[in-house]
């Protein structure tokens, strides 16, 4: 019996049908795999999970120092453990780089291999996922290796269990029982983690709590590093700029006093004596009120590359987010560039950069950040958001994988037509670049780990576009519905349709024309345009929507606050003619009169009721389609699955009529 709790996440392993079963179990006698090592233990195992329940027969499973051909056998090791026939029957040109893999067919039997064995890790979960989705294993020539070189969840837990901006429960990570009790979940984490190829974890919130560093909670992490260990993941860790103050007692954190540099020496060699292969550390510094180097009177450069320095002898590297707003800037979509486009080439080679995909936060829809091509010599990794902090939370299913792609998609001319954001993330030519893209996880202590069934497709998307950014969104839905709720077509069909159009949904309900955090105050959830609370104008909705009787969004042209021209000049061009500017952007980039005409015909005053209407009206759609469900699942996960659409549609229809009954009255006059 299987289980209908969402625990399994997408490797519930059931067989997608019975005739592909007995195909697949024609066609795999026997597995042979590579003995020697954490990783391929933990691969083994997998293997013997998965074909316990996708194949209906009994197979041998042999674990040996070398693995040599067999006939009607699946062989699985690291190019190393390969005998020397093995070898010589590879087709040529048929290894993958780093950590890659080849999936290839050789006369009867099917050899996953790899450079290395994290390769064979992934390979081994990419051809679970080919029977799980009932594919062909056949003829089989698979080639593939990652396009980023980090592709790391970013959990925003504190230390006392509290998860910010988490809506699944508390923190995975049970700080108080650690490292004595370590929790099945940590391992069931990994696995998932590992199957969609995710090879870092930043355990603590960028927030952080000094404590982090501390020799009991270093060991704690080393607990939980030893189990990921297996699963090809690397610990981070996100710490304080002021530590050496606020916990090493210092009177300064100056990067550039010997004392600070010394204290971050000793706690590195610390952190290393007990975790080899620690990934490093994530700053958020001079932001939001975490301290950084500015207090000092240094810049981002001096307090990364100080940090840089001390985690090289190590392999480590820094992650220094430039999620900064604040003193002398106009506009908040403009400080990060300024601050930071200066000190372009002035980082260290092992110091990434961490820029959020758009200028100021995870809003339903934002243009690319300007830094992604804005910065040819410094290491850029992306920050996405795959918890909904301002896109309904826990509540409403929003499949992100179709807004990934559009800014993965994105052309941002920085080398001509054709610089991609994706391309310039991937650089593979580039090896000396390193590359990243990071995702603020949605994970909790939920059965489900995410809310509810649908939010881990969101987690799922997120693994399979850092290794591919070329994958389609259609593939991804594809693959994580059979994966997750089985091979029924007629609930295939419904889970694909909510997560083919719940990204649309969401910005025609919430955001229609790139109007952007018009969200409650504080928590993020709901719309409030009216909104004047809070200490900062620029936590203020009326900031952004700028509202007035002559018409509606910010002016950022070159007659306002100039963020246009932080882009390369075809897209500063497009952007700040308001005839070329895509109206998907419009009310990001323009102040728009209310009697303007948009392409369907419509004023903008028109249009604005329209797609609220219209936002409304999908969801209403992604609720019936479900209903559509209701003879083909259980009551469990049919009702679950309904009460959150439920909400969605009613959150839809207060978004509509809180919005435009407040943008309406500007429109009739009011000032
Ligand atoms: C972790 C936004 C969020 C904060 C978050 C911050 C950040 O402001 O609302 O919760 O803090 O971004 O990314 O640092």
């Amino acid at each position: 019996m299987k289980r209908t709790d969402g625990y399994e996440l997408w490797l519930s392993y059931s067989p997608y049908s019975e005739s592909m079963t007995k195909k697949y179990s024609a066609i795999i006698k026997n597995v042979y795999t590579a003995l020697g090592s954490e990783i391929l233990d933990a691969v083994s195992d997998e293997i013997e999970l998965a074909f316990s329940s996708l194949l209906d027969t009994n197979f041998l499973l042999e674990r040996n120092e070398t693995v040599r051909f067999n006939n009607s056998s699946l062989l699985i090791a690291p190019y190393d453990h390969l005998d020397d026939d093995l070898c010589a029957r590879l087709p040529p040109n048929k290894l993958p780089d780093g950590d890659g893999y080849s999936i290839l067919s050789i006369q009867d039997s099917i050899l996953i291999t790899g450079l290395t064995e994290k390769g064979v890790l992934y390979g081994s979960f990419y051809f679970l996922r080919l029977l799980q989705t009932g594919k062909s294993i056949e003829n089989l020539s698979i080639v593939s290796s990652p396009a980023v070189k980090w592709r790391i969840l970013n959990h925003w837990d504190n230390l006392d269990g509290s998860v910010e901006r988490g809506y699944a429960g508390k923190s995975l990570w049970k700080w108080k029982e650690l490292p004595k009790l370590i929790d099945p979940r940590y391992k069931d984490y990994a696995r998932a983690c590992a199957s969609i190829g995710i090879n870092g974890a930043v355990l603590n919130n960028v927030n952080t709590q000094v404590y982090i560093l501390s020799q009991e909670y270093i060991e704690k992490a080393a607990a939980i590093a030893s189990i990921f260990r297996h699963f090809g993941i690397r610990i981070f860790l996100s710490v304080n700029f002021s530590s050496p103050a606020l916990l090493g007692g210092l009177g300064t954190a100056d990067p550039c006093d010997k004392n600070v540099i010394q204290w971050w020496k000793e706690k590195t060699a610390e952190i290393y004596s007990v975790i080899p292969d620690f990934g490093g550390f994530l700053v958020k510094a001079d932001s939001e009120g975490q301290p950084g180097p500015y207090i000092y009177g240094r810049d981002h450069a001096d307090g990364s590359n100080m940090l840089g320095r001390v985690l090289e002898p190590y392999g480590g590297i820094v992650i220094w987010r430039a999620f900064v707003y604040g003193q002398g800037e106009t506009d908040r979509a403009k400080k990060a560039y300024s601050d930071f486009k200066p000190l372009d080439g002035k980082f260290l080679s092992n110091v990434c950069v961490q820029v959020k995909n758009g200028p100021i936060d995870f809003q339903p829809r934002e243009p690319i950040h300007p830094l992604f091509g804005g910065m040819d010599k410094t290491n850029i990794f992306m920050e996405l958001q795959i918890t909904q902090e301002y896109l309904g939370q826990g509540n409403h299913l929003v499949f992100l994988a179709p807004m990934w792609k559009e800014i993965l998609d994105f052309d941002t001319f920085a080398n001509g037509k054709g610089s991609t954001v994706g391309s310039f993330l991937a650089a593979k030519a580039d090896v000396k670049r390193i590359t990243g893209i990071s995702g603020v996880s949605n994970i909790g202590s939920d059965k489900n780990w995410c809310a509810s069934l649908f939010h881990p497709a969101n987690w799922y998307a997120f693994g399979r576009l850092c290794w591919d950014n070329t994958l389609s969104v259609e593939e991804i839905a594809d693959e994580w519905a059979v994966c997750t709720w089985g091979a029924n077509q007629k609930v295939l069909e419904a889970v694909k349709y909510i997560l083919m159009n719940s990204w649309q949904a969401c910005l025609d309900y919430m955001t229609p024309l790139c109007l952007h955090h018009i969200m409650r105050y504080n928590h993020h959830y709901g719309p409030d345009p009216a909104c004047d609370e809070g200490s900062r104008e620029d936590w203020k909705p009326k900031y952004y929507h700028r509202a007035d009787s002559a018409g509606l969004g910010f002016d950022r042209t070159r007659n306002g606050t100039d963020a246009v021209d932080q882009y390369h000049k075809p897209v500063a061009d497009m952007f700040d003619d308001i005839k070329t500017c895509p109206e998907k952007y419009l009310l990001w980039f323009h102040h728009v009169p209310w009697d303007y005409k948009l392409s369907s015909g419509r004023s903008l005053k028109e249009e604005l009721s329209y797609v609220y209407e219209k936002g409304v009206k999908e969801a209403e759609d992604l609720r019936n389609k479900w209903l559509e469900t209701k003879p083909e699942l259980d009551k469990k996960r049919f009702e679950s699955v309904l009460d959150k659409l439920n909400i969605q549609y009613e959150d839809a229809k207060e978004w509509r009529d809180v919005c435009l009954s407040y943008f309406l009255k500007f429109a009739e006059g009011e000032k």
